[in-house]
């Protein structure tokens, strides 16, 4: 409570926002300098400059800021606890300019200090938070909902080390620790007294309170949660919402019996291990790996932000039946669904609530969102590691599942088959909680990210629950925030929205509508194309300076950006490079008829994940030598930039040609990548999977290269038997491409490098890449005849932009507050 009183009181003595001119602006960078960095302009660094600046942004946020959450304390309407154990929020910088609209007068503040801002810009070290698509897409939700003004937090942890940054030696990937708070991290706000005490461990027991029995859980240590707060700011609508990433730091009362056995040392050491809790995000993005530490992280935060909100957000005396109408903590994924067992935990044993009471309140305040179809990604946590981390969370988990089931036995009687399938707990191979399970008995609501995504969740992953909670499942397709993926990361194409269609699209993006009869003039084509190659020049300039690499020019550009992973298919793309290149070394094509391409990737492979860094390290091998045979003529040039992230993606996509989304049909949940290609004008080359079904539906079949087997076709050959040698045997293209791979020729002519790729592809491909290449290759000849009409490509990329609107992470928050959450913005 004392935080929020303390918030209270300093926002009603009113913070005096600093005036927004150039001169006031030079002058609190000054100061910032000055005072807080401690060094003069003229011998300041560049990282001392960066700072300040960063701090004088800040600054001007700080008031609204403070006043928000005081009002969201004092209406105490009710609001989302948005839980997520990955953000990937990208720079702040540039983005919280963008959203103060400070970034003129930051501009010519540093100009008249002789500063450039966009080398400033460029210093920043991104919060890789997250490993990917969930992560990206909690960072989009936070943003919309800040624009928004809806009342909510987003609550997470602040891993020391984030996804980790990934090199190359001689093209495999080494992975590096991702040190993104080594300089200072002047975005964040620690609140140390506001700390949060996390217990595992120990045992439980009963008790006589009167005459009801009450457990108690006796746990065996501990570890602090401390608060970091980061301001998200709306877009120009002076609304800054918070996000809270807890810190774990150890408890002086770490072991207590330790420090009096009187062994300092080992006391203090142990002090390190509870630090440990949120020192790296987990690299694995679809196979979690059941470690303890991961366990550890996700109870960590989901257990500090339930008592964080239980006790700082509600207002004295508040009536614990009414949470539901207060609040909803949206599970992003099953990672944090221990919350579930936690406030039922709070509940029953601390707050003496009735068992049937506080399930009541529970099942009101969750919500579930899948993210995967993958069976493998499905989290489950052994009995025996929960129960010896988590004693009495384990026995609440016991009890909602015996309850579940007897529910169940009541509308199907003692059908043991479909009791054995919906039992929260697994048996073999060994016994399980199955987390998505727990979230669905739990959650309001569940959904999915996309439309294929929610029915096949529907129908194949959770089929018994869908029928016994009808109503239930409901889907939310994915969306990204336009602020971030077309204002700040092609303003070109950005002024040239706004002339066309007027201010306003930014938040509400159903008006790039407005650009469709665009497409149909000259001029506006030709203006949309320039911005296109400006936007190119700027990306070759870019990889030139990053990495040495030399995108080509007047080449289409061919972008495959996203984590590597077997079922996204980056072997469908290089079989598909391969295959051009063996037409022209073996001199059955001239290089002068092929289209001039740059084939770009971007992919981090879990550091575990074998096959996927052999795919990387081919991908490299592929590049070096084709971009070094003459015979290729400079018309075919694949590069792999490394490290991919937020900073990256906002360079390449606007830059893209053609956007690949190729993933084997009903393996991508949505995808959001394929929306901001969309949205920054690439034309899609695509697979009838997740949300790339709603793109071609409204981007029009003639604006969109559709090819592969639909997910009932997948379905249907992988039951009658999937035979790759069959698609080897009888399609020439392919066994030239396959066989030039097996021959060494990318390994120095060593075969042995890539067989295990080669053979995976022919003999235990569960992603059935071979299958589809023929149709991929079509298309793909398909998108070199469009390209050939640059007018005809160009009008197509406009309404690709027009009717992608339905994109905006708004729109998806818009789905979530009208069909799950009931939040209504607080104007
Ligand atoms: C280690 C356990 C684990 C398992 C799954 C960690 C992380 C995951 C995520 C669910 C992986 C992920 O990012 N999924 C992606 O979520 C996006 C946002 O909804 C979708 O667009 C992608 O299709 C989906 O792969």
């Amino acid at each position: 409570m004392s935080e929020i009183r303390a918030t209270h009181t300093l926002a009603l003595a009113p913070v005096i926002p600093p005036a927004s001119t150039v001169d006031g602006f030079v002058q609190e960078f000054l100061n910032n300098l000055n005072f807080r960095q401690g060094v003069a302009l003229s011998s300041s660094s560049q990282n001392d400059r960066y700072l300040a600046l960063a701090q004088t942004v800040r600054d001007y946020l700080m008031a609204r800021w403070l006043e928000d959450q005081r009002a969201q304390f004092e209406r105490q309407s009710k609001g989302v606890c948005y839980l997520s154990a990955e953000y990937l929020l990208g720079r702040q910088l540039d983005n919280n300019l963008l959203a103060s609209d400070l970034g003129g007068i930051a501009a010519e503040a540093m100009s008249v200090c002789g500063i450039d801002l966009d080398e400033l810009r460029g210093l920043e070290v991104e919060p890789g938070l997250g490993n990917g698509g969930l992560g990206r897409l909690a960072a989009c939700f936070v943003d919309s909902l800040a624009t928004m003004s809806v009342p909510s937090i987003g609550y997470g942890i602040r891993y020391e080390y984030g996804i980790f940054r990934q090199t190359f030696v001689d093209g495999q990937q080494a992975e590096q620790p991702d040190q993104w708070l080594a300089l200072g991290s002047p975005w964040e706000f620690p609140h140390p007294e506001a700390a949060q005490i996390v217990s595992f461990g120990g045992h439980t027991e009963r008790y006589q309170d009167g005459d009801v029995e009450r457990t108690r859980w006796i746990p065996a240590w501990n570890v602090q949660a401390v608060p970091y707060n980061y301001m998200v700011p709306g877009y120009h609508n002076g609304r800054v919402n918070t996000l809270r990433l807890w810190s774990a730091v150890a408890t002086h009362a770490f072991d207590l019996r330790i420090f009096n056995s009187g062994d300092y040392a080992e006391a203090v050491r142990a002090q390190t291990f509870a630090s440990n809790i949120s020192k790296v995000l987990y690299p694995e993005d679809s196979t979690p790996q059941g470690k303890e530490l991961r366990l550890q992280q996700q109870y960590f935060f989901v257990a500090a932000s339930v008592s964080d909100f239980l006790d700082h957000h509600l207002a004295d005396g508040f009536d614990l039946t009414k949470l539901p109408d207060r609040v909803i903590f949206q599970l992003n994924d099953t990672h944090p669904v221990i919350a579930v067992p936690e406030l039922m935990r709070v509940l029953v044993d601390v707050r003496g609530l009735e068992w049937d009471a506080a399930w009541e309140i529970t099942r009101g305040c969750f919500a579930y969102t899948c993210h995967t179809l993958l069976p493998e990604a499905l989290e489950e946590w052994s009995v025996d590691l929960l129960g010896r981390l988590l004693p009495r969370h384990l026995e609440i988990i016991y009890r909602i599942n015996e309850e579940f089931l007897a529910e169940v036995r009541e509308t199907y009687g003692d059908d043991e088959l479909r009791i054995r399938n919906m039992s929260i707990i697994a048996e073999h191979p060994e016994r399980a909680i199955r987390m998505a399970y727990l979230a669905t008995v739990a959650g309001a609501k569940v959904n999915g990210v996309a439309e294929l995504h929610s029915q096949l969740l529907r129908d194949k992953v959770l089929p018994d629950f869908a029928a016994f909670f009808p109503g239930k499942f409901t889907n939310v397709t994915n969306g990204v925030t336009p602020r971030r993926f077309l204002r700040l990361a092609n303003p070109g194409l950005s002024s040239l929205i706004t002339e066309a269609v007027g201010p306003g699209w930014e938040t509400d993006l159903d008006r790039l509508q407005g650009l469709e009869a665009y497409a149909d003039d000259a001029g506006f084509r030709t203006a949309f194309a320039e911005v296109k190659a400006q936007n190119k020049v700027r990306l070759r300039h870019e990889l030139l300076a990053r990495d040495g690499l030399v995108v080509g020019e007047d080449h289409l550009m061919d972008v495959m950006v996203k984590r590597l992973h077997e079922y996204k298919r980056q072997m469908l793309k290089v079989l598909h490079i391969v295959s051009l290149y063996e037409g022209i070394a073996s001199g059955r094509v001239a290089a002068a008829e092929v289209t001039p391409r740059t084939f770009i990737f971007g992919a981090k492979a879990a550091p575990g994940y074998a096959m996927a860094k052999r795919i990387i390290h081919l991908i490299n091998a592929v590049g070096s030598v084709i971009n070094d045979d003459p015979r290729v003529e400079g018309r075919l040039k694949v590069l792999f930039p490394p490290n991919y992230n937020v900073t990256l993606a906002e360079r390449v996509i606007p830059a893209a040609d053609l956007s690949e989304q190729i993933s084997l049909a009903g393996k991508e949940a949505s995808g959001t990548g394929n929306m901001k290609f969309a949205l920054n004008g690439a034309l899609t080359i695509g697979t009838d999977d997740g949300a790339n079904v709603e793109i071609r539906r409204l981007v029009g079949d003639e604006n969109f290269f559709l090819f592969g087997m639909t997910e009932p076709e997948v379905e249907a050959l992988w039951s009658t038997g999937y035979r790759p040698g069959e698609f080897y045997q009888a399609d020439e293209d392919l066994r030239r491409a396959l066989d030039l791979i097996a021959s060494g020729a990318f390994s120095g002519g060593d075969r042995s490098t890539f067989e295990p790729v080669v053979s995976n592809l022919l003999y235990d491909d569960r992603f059935m890449v071979l299958a589809d290449f023929a149709e991929y290759i079509r298309a793909q000849r398909e998108v070199d005849a469009a390209y050939a009409d640059q007018d005809a490509w160009n009008r197509a990329a406009i309404l690709n932009v027009a009717r992608c609107g339905f994109f905006s992470s708004d729109r998806s928050m818009r789905d979530y507050i009208n069909g799950i959450w009931h939040t209504p913005p607080a104007l």
